[in-house]
């Protein structure tokens, strides 16, 4: 008796379980960036980066949104269900050759390489809308304020 009401607990739990998600603190998420090489990479900063998850996600990789058009995005970057990755019922490209689930955890290396990615294609970081409203063209270093990054425009002056 003990056992199987232990069994049914466990169950429940298993299936309730968020998935173990994160809401990243912006100095995180930038050295993550950084250490992922993305400072500057096709032309874009961290800033750009920050900015771009800040106004996607609000830094939450448990965050997804439904399109009008049957697509879901998921995670901190906000990645499409129709081009990046499967999620079992939008018909996809699955550039990423990825799980979208995946993109609702804390770790988000895969999210940063699936990002790359679609940074890569030929529309660059304009295939985030908020990108384009929030940050293209803005005032952007506030974005790394506070942060110990060795991403800043001077740190070139230290070492010089
Ligand atoms: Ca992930």
């Amino acid at each position: 008796m003990q056992a199987w009401v232990t069994m049914v607990v466990t169950l429940a739990t298993l299936t309730v379980a968020p998935v173990d998600a994160k809401i990243y603190e912006r100095c995180e998420l930038a050295m993550k960036l950084e250490k992922a090489g993305l400072n500057g990479f096709k032309g874009y900063s961290i800033e750009d980066w920050l900015c771009m998850a800040h106004y996607e996600s609000g830094f939450d990789t448990s965050f997804v949104d439904h399109n009008p058009d049957g697509s879901s995005e998921y995670g901190i970057f906000q990645l499409n269900s129709a081009w990046w990755c499967n999620n079992g019922v939008t018909p996809t490209q699955n550039l990423c050759h990825m799980e979208c689930r995946d993109l609702l955890n804390r770790h988000i290396l895969d999210d940063i390489l699936c990002a790359r990615q679609v940074a890569s294609s030929k529309n660059g970081m304009t295939a985030w809308d908020s990108w384009t409203r929030h940050c293209s063209g803005h005032y952007l270093s506030e974005w790394l304020k506070g942060c110990n990054m060795h991403a800043k425009s001077d740190s070139k002056k230290v070492n010089s």
